[in-house]
């Protein structure tokens, strides 16, 4: 399931995003609470909602993704605290962050300046990075002596070394296009500044119709190799999260909102993931599954049960589109050559809907 992890400088509107986005209650407005939430939300799949009307299986299982609430960041926190703190710990574990940039004004606070918050957040996460990257590197360099593969820790040390080197000029882990097999070894230590990172900016009420205009204004300052940059009011797509659909719509309707905050923030978060959906369908369950794009469908079919993979055989494989081009008919599909038996290496597609045939 994926994980994403929400940050913001302290009353930034985390709480509130992660009300509209998850329909947990949990305190507004607790300033400096130190207490994480966590909370799942369906993702919203039209297809999925098709496949649901058609087969109304027993079981209806659509993805999930599960946001977990922390405590604002506050710059400097690092130094003082340090990362054993428990709510960097917590987020280390998400596979992305969502950034909240507050850009409402607000009693107390400085003026909004999304471009300047999402620079201290950078610097805590490099700082916070830091200080284990260069833990492991003291370590390996003592221990390399005992250590079995000396060419192996060598390649570590130069890789730490340049990371170091790196995030003291202020930059983050995600912008040094690590290889993939950097990558892999670095996640294991799970910085912060490696993670892809959706960065919302929590826009005022009087400012929804006016989206489009301040996202292109702070796209070049925030966006780039593993930053995307949305909008959204949390404050009333906290509101729309309550309602029931029809009243939700009308009230969208009235603002201006095309698509709830929910709808448009997971699939700009599966876009920067370079995540997609395959469904397994059938009367006892219809189901979506989350996979990165380009996976092929023995792993694919690992998400579904280990069983699968080991004994993988073949997949039987048709698009949604042709699906339901055939009016939801498999023995047309398989008329029209539409229903296609695939191996162990076919790169499973967004929407492919698909059956795997195995021996254990
Ligand atoms: N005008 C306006 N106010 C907002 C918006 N989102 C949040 N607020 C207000 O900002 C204050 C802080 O909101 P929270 O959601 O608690 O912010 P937070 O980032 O979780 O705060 P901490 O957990 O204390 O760091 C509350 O008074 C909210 O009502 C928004 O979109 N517009
Ligand atoms: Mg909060």
């Amino acid at each position: 399931m994926l994980r994403l992890g929400i940050v913001g400088l302290p009353g930034s509107g985390k709480t509130s995003l992660f009300r509209a986005l998850t329909g947990v209650v949990a305190e507004i407005g607790a300033a400096g609470r130190r207490e994480i939430h966590v909370g799942q939300a369906k993702v919203p799949d039209a297809r999925l909602d098709r496949l649901f009307a058609l087969y109304q299986p027993r079981k209806e299982t659509p993805a999930v993704v599960e946001y977990v609430d922390v405590a604002g960041i506050k710059a400097g926190e690092t130094s003082r605290s340090g990362l054993e703190d428990q709510f960097l710990g917590d987020l280390r574990t998400c596979e992305a962050l969502l950034a909240v940039l507050r850009h409402f004004e607000a009693p107390g606070l400085p003026l909004p300046d999304p471009a300047r918050d999402f620079r201290t957040l950078e610097q805590e996460f490099i700082l916070s990075d830091h200080i284990i990257l260069e833990k492991r590197l003291h370590r390996v360099k003592k221990d390399i002596q005992k250590l079995p593969n000396r060419a192996e820790a060598n390649r570590e040390i130069e890789l730490l070394e340049r990371c170091l080197e790196a995030m003291e000029q202020e930059i983050p882990l995600r912008r040094l296009g690590l290889k993939p097999e950097e990558m892999v070894l670095l996640k294991s230590y799970q910085p912060l500044s490696l993670k892809p990172v959706l960065a919302v900016l929590n826009v005022g009420e009087e400012d929804i119709r006016r989206e489009g205009e301040i996202l292109d204004r702070y796209r070049p300052a925030i966006e780039g190799p593993g930053v995307e940059l949305a909008a959204a009011c949390a404050s009333i797509e906290m509101e729309i999260a309550q309602l029931d659909p029809a009243s939700a719509r009308e009230f969208m309707d009235d603002l201006g909102i095309a698509e709830s905050a929910l709808d448009r923030l997971v699939r700009a978060s599966y876009h920067l993931l370079g995540l997609i959906s395959f469904f397994t369908i059938g009367h006892d369950e219809v189901r979506a599954w989350t996979i990165p794009r380009g996976e092929r469908a023995r792993q694919a079919a690992g998400e579904i049960h280990s069983d699968l993979e080991r004994g993988f055989i073949r997949a039987e494989v048709v698009h949604f589109d042709d699906f339901m081009a055939q009016e939801g008919s498999m023995p047309a599909c398989r008329a029209q050559g539409l229903l296609r038996q695939e191996g162990k290496d076919y790169i499973v597609q967004d929407g492919d809907i698909m059956e795997v045939r195995f021996a254990v």
